[in-house]
Order: C-alpha cells, then sequence, then structure tokens
C-alpha cells in the first residue's frame, strides 16, 4: 500500500550537522521517495496547529520553543508503507529506549531533542501534509 507521509527533522538535527545522514537512511529503503523537501523556520502558528494535541502537557512549551530554535527541513516520503516504516527506522521517543541502528538511537540525545518527526498514522499524515505543504 503506498502511502505518504511528513518527515520533519528536528532543529537538533540541522545543527548536529545529521541532515544528510538522516536523509540517506531514508533514502536507502527501497521503493522509497522524497517528493518535496524544504529547509524553513517554523512560526508558532504552525507548531501549534502541528503539535496542538500536546496542548496543556508539561513538555508543550518547550517542545514548541525547542521546534522554533532554529530551521528544519520538512520531507514528504512517499512508498510502501512509509508510514509505519519511517517510524520504525526513527525509533522510540525517548533515545535512551531506542535501539542502536535506528535514528534516535544512534544520535538521540534527550526525550526532546530526539531529531526527528514522522506522522503516527495515516489520520495525522494528512492532516500534518496539509499543514506543511497546503496543496500538494
Ligand atoms: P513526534 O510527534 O515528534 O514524531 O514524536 P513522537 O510521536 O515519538 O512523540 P510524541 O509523544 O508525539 O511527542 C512529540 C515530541 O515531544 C517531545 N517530547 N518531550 N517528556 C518529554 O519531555 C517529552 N515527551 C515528548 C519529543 O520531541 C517528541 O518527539
Ligand atoms: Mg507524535
Amino acid at each position: 500500500m503506498s502511502q505518504r507521509t511528513l518527515v520533519l527533522l528536528k532543529p537538533d538535527a540541522v545543527r548536529r550537522g545529521l541532515i544528510g545522514e538522516i536523509i540517506g537512511r531514508i533514502e536507502r529503503k527501497a521503493g522509497w521517495r522524497i517528493t518535496a523537501l524544504e529547509l524553513r523556520e517554523l512560526d508558532q502558528d504552525t507548531l501549534e496547529q502541528h503539535y496542538g494535541e500536546h496542548r496543556g502537557k508539561p513538555f508543550y512549551e518547550p517542545l514548541v520553543a525547542f521546534m522554533s530554535s532554529g530551521p528544519v527541513v520538512a520531507l514528504v516520503v512517499e512508498g510502501e508503507r512509509v508510514i509505519e516504516g519511517v517510524r520504525a527506522l526513527a525509533g522510540p521517543t525517548d533515545p535512551i529506549a531506542a535501539a542502536p541502528g535506528s535514528i534516535r538511537g544512534d544520535y538521540g540525545t534527550i526525550v526532546r531533542e530526539n531529531l526527528i518527526h514522522a506522522s503516527d498514522s495515516e489520520e495525522s499524515a494528512a492532516r500534518e501534509l496539509k499543514i506543511f505543504f497546503p496543496g500538494r
């Protein structure tokens, strides 16, 4: 089943020079392709829409501050079961719990600065793609 997912390389990934490393892992997966890619700074409105489900949680304010601390790379990736697949490449939210070989397991530091966002379901992907790449 071919799908589309929204991937964000978070500000820590950009600051640490890990864009190529992370995109390379996605590109090497046979049958997936990048169909949009942009380096950009995220404004409050975009972040409130994107992370609205977390509003009111203790980590929400520091998360939004972190996500606006520098540019991110936003990508659309298409391919076979790519939603589940990029989540698997990323590993669990907490880098300490993420296995070596996953992006967060290899490079993550603290739970907030975990390098990558990837849509977690078809519904989330549809919603997030509309926020970041309207009209595509
Ligand atoms: P994401 O949405 O960024 O792809 O990550 P996720 O699904 O693995 O994690 P989620 O629960 O949706 O949390 C969103 C992001 O918030 C930060 N976070 N900090 N306890 C904390 O300090 C905490 N918990 C979550 C992380 O950056 C996480 O990716
Ligand atoms: Mg999430």
